[in-house]
């Protein structure tokens, strides 16, 4: 299948748009401040930043239901945001406190929610992409027309368990969606050097896998994609591969010198192509908010990104009986 082509946001309703435009920039504020915090020691540990995909994780998200499950590498503070977990829950494990969701023991690559169908947060390469596969197979054995959302780089697509969890979803028919966030660069690694083909939707050809590629700085344009492979895989078809266009701002983690691409390149994108200004202009062209309004929830976000901040700073450090609970030994 060929790339779609990009969403224009005409016969999208302002509302809808409004909730995409503050969806995403929830995810920015929140990882702008995360860098913030590293910055002043606050964080300790990993921490990468997902500045630029916004439009990814939000528009999978608006074709998903109640009942579906997640899970992502260790860049996972978007897809927690837009599974609805709480902003404070989230920054609180960042800073490694006890109201944080692994209570402070997981950090920024370890963190799970049960109720949202949240799995984590995997800091090993593409070790995501067969529990995906897993949390398919139990939705399906339950009987459930539930779908599992694999999120994955473009580095991660590389690895060989990726191709034994397509094969086996092959066979089994299961309800999985293996997003390939192709982001462009797996750590200083372009995929201009290291992919044999740069057609992430077609790696699941040879098992029989449809996939599409799509435009990942357009949220309307990934919502009808995501939409056409969860149709696919509730209809008993089996999985579906996405690959998702779309490019990191920052560096792979807090302490990325940059040296691989230049300032020009990644300047251009951030002009051209970003996200969330993308869905503003579809909301000023449709006459669908002000700039004021625009500004109002912009302000509203940073309160509620600024209190997540606050508590994650006053929450306590984990107990010392805590070193024990919640460990396999
Ligand atoms: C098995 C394994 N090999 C290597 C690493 C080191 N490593 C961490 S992230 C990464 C790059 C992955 O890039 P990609 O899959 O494109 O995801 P992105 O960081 O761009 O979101 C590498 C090689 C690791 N964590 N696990
Ligand atoms: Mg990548």
């Amino acid at each position: 299948m060929a790339a779609k082509k990009s969403a224009s946001g005409a016969n999208v309703s302002g509302d809808e748009l409004l909730h995409y435009y503050r969806e995403m920039l929830m995810i920015r504020r929140f990882e702008e401040k995360a860098g913030q915090l590293y910055g002043m020691g606050q964080i300790g540990g990993f921490c990468h930043l997902y500045i630029g995909q916004e439009a990814v994780v939000v528009g999978i998200e608006a074709a998903a239901k109640e009942g579906d499950s997640r899970l992502t590498s260790y860049r996972d503070h978007g897809h927690m945001l837009a599974c609805g977990m709480d902003p404070k829950g989230v920054m609180a494990e960042l800073t490694g406190r006890e109201d944080g969701y692994s209570k402070g023991k997981g950090g920024s690559m370890h963190m799970f929610s049960a109720e949202k169908k949240f799995y984590g947060g995997h800091g090993i390469v593409a070790a995501q992409v067969p529990i995906g596969a897993g949390l398919a197979f139990a939705n399906k054995y339950k009987g459930e027309d539930t779908v599992s959302f694999t999120y994955f780089g473009d580095g991660a697509a590389n690895q060989g368990q990726v191709y034994e969890s397509f094969n086996m979803a092959a066979l089994w028919k299961l309800p999985v969606i293996f997003v390939v966030e192709n982001n462009q660069y797996a750590m200083g690694t372009s995929q201009k050097r290291s992919a044999s083909t740069p057609d992430f939707y077609t790696r699941g050809e040879a098992f029989g896998i449809p996939g599409a590629a799509v435009d990942g700085m357009n949220v309307l344009a990934v919502k009808a994609a995501a939409e056409e492979a969860v149709a696919h895989c509730r209809a008993g078809k089996g999985p579906y591969v996405m690959e998702v266009k779309t490019y990191r701002y920052r560096g792979h983690s807090m302490s990325d010198p940059a040296k691989y691409r230049s300032r020009e390149e990644v300047q251009k994108v951030k002009e051209n192509q970003d996200p969330i200004d993308m869905v503003k202009e579809m909301i000023a062209q449709g006459k669908h908010a002000s700039a004021d309004d625009l500004k109002a929830i912009d302000k509203e976000i940073k309160k509620i990104v600024q209190e997540a901040a606050d508590f994650a700073i006053e929450s306590p450090e984990p107990s010392v009986d805590e070193l024990y609970t919640d460990i396999y030994a």
